[in-house]
C-alpha cells in the first residue's frame, strides 16, 4: 500500500522532501500541494513531473478524498493551523518544526490530538535520527563518560535573511538543540537564561547575532549553547557532553583529510540541507513505515513539540528579560507514554 501524502508550503525544505519522497524513499507518493503562493505550488508540480493536485488552501487539502498523510512545510507561524485542520479530517501529520511557535499553540494541537484518541502527528525533529547523535546518546546511556554534568554545543549558520529576527535564533535554529539535549541527557528543563555578547557587524539592525542560551536541568545540568547565525564560513553542529568519567563528542560530518603545503584540510560543510540529509532520509522513511505497520506514526510526538515550544517561550522571555526564566511544563498526559515500536 503507498502513503499518499499532500504537501502544505512548497518552499525550501518543502520542495526538498518533496525530491526525498519522490526519488528516495519508499511507500510515499505526493498526491497534492498548496502553498500561499499558488505559482510556487505549481511549479513544483511542473519542476518535479508530480501527478499531483494543485489545491487552492489547506483546508481543501487536507480533506481531499486520497490525501491519507500531510506534509507541513509551511513557514512556522502557519503550523498550528495546518496541523489543527490536519487532525480536524483525521489525516496522518508530519510537521517541520517548530509544532508552533507558541506554547498555547502546540498545546491546543496536544488536545486535539488527544481528543481525536489516536496519535496522528510527528514532528521533523531530524536529530533524533541523525546517526552521530544516536551514537552520542548510545554512549551516555552505556554510562561510557559517567553521570553528564555539562554540556557544551555550537549551532552557527553562514549567514540569514533581513527577515530573521532575535527571537528566530530561539524559534527556529535553537528549537533543534532544545528537542535533541534533553532527549539526549534523559532530563527536563529547569530554567533558561540569554547573554548577548558582542554583536557581529554581519548581523543586521534587528538581530542580536551571536547568543549565548544557559539551560539548567532539574538535575542541575548546565547547558551551554551558542547560536551564531552570521559565522560567515559554513554550517557548522557541535555538541560535546562532559560526563564524571569522560567526554563524548558529536561525530563531525566525514569528510577528507588532505596534508599538503604544510597544511591540513578538511572542508566544512555550508549548508543546513547537506548536514542532516541522511536524518532528513531516516525520519520521513520511518513516519512512512510506523503508519504502515502500526497506523501511527512512532517519531516525536506533539507533546515533544510542546516541551520545546514551552522552552522556546522561556527562551525568548530571557532574551528580553536578561534574567533566569523557569520553564514550566504541565504533567505529561498518559496518551503520550505509550511507546510505539516499529518491526
Ligand atoms: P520557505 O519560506 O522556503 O518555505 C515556506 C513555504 O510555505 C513558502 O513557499 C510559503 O509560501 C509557504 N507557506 C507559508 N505559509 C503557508 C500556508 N499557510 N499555507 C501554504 N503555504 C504556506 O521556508 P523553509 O525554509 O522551507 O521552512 C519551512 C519550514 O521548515 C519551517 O517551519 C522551518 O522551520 C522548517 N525547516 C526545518 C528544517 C529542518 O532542519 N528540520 C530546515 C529548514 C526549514
Ligand atoms: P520557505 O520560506 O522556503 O518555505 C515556506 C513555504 O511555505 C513558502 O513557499 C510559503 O509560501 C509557504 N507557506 C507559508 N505559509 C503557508 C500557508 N499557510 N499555507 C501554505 N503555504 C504556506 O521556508 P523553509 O526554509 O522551507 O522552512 C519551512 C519550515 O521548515 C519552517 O518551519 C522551518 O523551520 C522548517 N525547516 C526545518 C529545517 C530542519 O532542519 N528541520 C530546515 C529548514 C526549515
Ligand atoms: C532552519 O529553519 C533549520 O531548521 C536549520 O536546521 C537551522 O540550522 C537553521 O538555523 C534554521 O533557520
Amino acid at each position: 500500500m503507498t502513503l499518499n501524502i499532500g504537501v502544505i508550503g512548497t518552499g525550501a525544505i518543502g520542495r526538498e522532501h518533496i525530491k526525498r519522497i519522490t526519488n528516495k524513499l519508499s511507500g510515499g507518493k505526493i498526491v497534492a500541494v498548496t502553498d500561499v503562493n499558488e505559482e510556487a505550488a505549481k511549479q513544483v508540480v511542473r519542476q518535479y513531473e508530480l501527478d499531483a493536485v494543485v489545491y487552492p488552501d489547506d483546508k481543501s487539502l487536507v480533506t481531499a478524498g486520497n490525501v491519507d498523510a500531510v506534509l507541513v512545510t509551511s513557514w512556522g507561524p502557519a503550523h498550528e493551523k495546518n496541523v489543527l485542520n490536519a487532525i480536524e479530517a483525521g489525516k496522518f501529520v508530519f510537521c517541520e518544526k517548530p509544532l508552533s511557535t507558541t506554547a498555547e499553540g502546540s498545546k491546543r494541537i496536544v488536545e486535539a490530538e488527544s481528543k481525536y484518541g489516536k496519535r496522528l502527528v510527528q514532528v521533523g525533529f531530524m536529530r533524533r535520527y541523525d546517526g552521530g547523535y544516536v551514537q552520542l546518546k548510545e554512549a551516555i546511556d552505556k554510562n561510557e563518560i559517567g553521570e553528564p554534568l555539562m554540556v557544551r554545543c555550537v549551532h552557527r549558520n553562514p549567514d540569514v535573511d533581513e527577515n530573521y529576527t532575535t527571537d528566530m535564533a530561539v524559534v527556529d535554529t535553537l528549537i533543534h538543540e532544545i528537542d535533541v539535549l534533553h532527549w539526549l541527557i534523559n532530563d527536563d528543563y529547569k530554567s533558561v537564561q540569554v547573554l548577548y555578547p558582542k554583536k557581529s557587524s554581519r548581523a543586521h539592525a534587528k538581530l542580536k547575532d551571536p547568543q549565548i542560551i544557559i539551560l539548567e536541568t532539574k538535575s542541575g545540568i548546565i547547558i551551554n549553547a551558542e547560536v551564531f547565525v552570521n559565522c560567515k564560513y559554513g554550517y557548522d553542529i557541535q555538541c560535546e557532553v562532559i560526563g564524571e568519567e569522560g567526554v563524548a563528542y558529536l561525530p563531525e560530518p566525514a569528510s577528507v583529510v588532505t596534508r599538503k603545503a604544510g597544511k591540513l584540510n578538511t572542508n566544512i560543510l555550508i549548508d543546513w540541507k547537506e548536514r542532516f540529509s541522511d536524518a532528513y532520509d531516516v525520519e520521513l522513511q520511518d513516519f512512512i513505515d510506523s503508519i504502515k505497520k502500526t497506523g501511527e506514526p512512532s517519531g516525536p510526538t506533539s507533546w515533544d513539540g510542546y516541551i520545546a515550544s514551552v522552552t522556546s517561550d522561556a527562551c525568548v522571555k530571557a532574551q528580553r528579560t536578561g534574567q533566569k526564566e523557569p520553564v514550566n511544563l504541565e504533567e505529561k498526559p498518559a496518551f503520550y507514554n505509550r511507546k510505539i515500536t516499529v518491526q
